[in-house]
């Protein structure tokens, strides 16, 4: 007993009781900065622990087996053509393959709940395009989003965009997950 195959990370959270796993497609840090303050902010909302996760360090066909009462949160950052960042290659193209095998019927995800922030910067042609995949992906596959899809622009108002959106999220957030605000811990 006690050995937890350090790539699932649904395996991860059920060891650790945690009800939120935190993916982060980030180059520079970014990304990955609002992925733990997500973290902060679900355990001092509502007292909820997070697994915050580099994508590259995980598989994830356990995407649809979370344990009961979790959800997943995508952070994500586009980059060049609209690409995903180096340690997102792989996750988009699982996501992508999965898709694809749903179109025939394989692979759904009718139980995952996610919430999503893009990173992106508008001087680029193809705005916040990750983000807006894994979207379609996820959606496609069966999963619920919950909130709206954040989208954050690196040329003006990053931290507003996240600010703006953030409230009504989490708000969204205690709905789908059935928590409330003020059960938080110390943080
Ligand atoms: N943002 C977009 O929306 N679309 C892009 O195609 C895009 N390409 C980028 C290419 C480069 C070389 C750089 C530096 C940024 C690009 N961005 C693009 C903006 C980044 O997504 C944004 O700066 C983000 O905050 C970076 O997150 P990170 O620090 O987690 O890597």
């Amino acid at each position: 007993a006690g050995d937890v195959n350090p790539r699932d990370f649904a395996a991860k959270m059920k060891a650790g009781n945690k009800r939120l796993v935190i993916f982060y497609g980030s180059q520079t840090g970014t990304a990955e900065e609002y992925a733990i303050r997500l973290a902060k902010e679900a355990k001092a909302k509502f007292g909820l622990t997070s697994l915050v996760c580099d994508p590259e360090e995980y598989d994830f066909e356990t995407l649809d087996s979370l344990p009961e009462g979790a959800a997943a949160i995508f952070v994500m950052a586009s980059y060049g053509e609209g690409e995903p960042t180096d340690n997102a290659v792989t996750l988009l193209q699982n996501l992508s393959e999965d898709s694809f095998e749903f179109s025939q019927g394989s692979h759904r995800l009718d139980n995952l709940k996610y919430v999503l922030f893009g990173l992106g910067n508008k001087t680029y042609e193809h705005y916040n395009l990750v983000a807006r995949q894994v979207d379609q992906y996820l959606t496609g596959m069966g999963a619920t989003r919950i909130g709206e899809r954040g989208e954050g622009d690196d040329d003006k108002s990053m931290e507003e965009d996240y600010l703006e959106w953030k409230d009504g999220m989490w708000e969204a957030f205690a709905k789908a997950l059935g928590v409330e605000e003020g059960q938080g811990g110390d943080t």
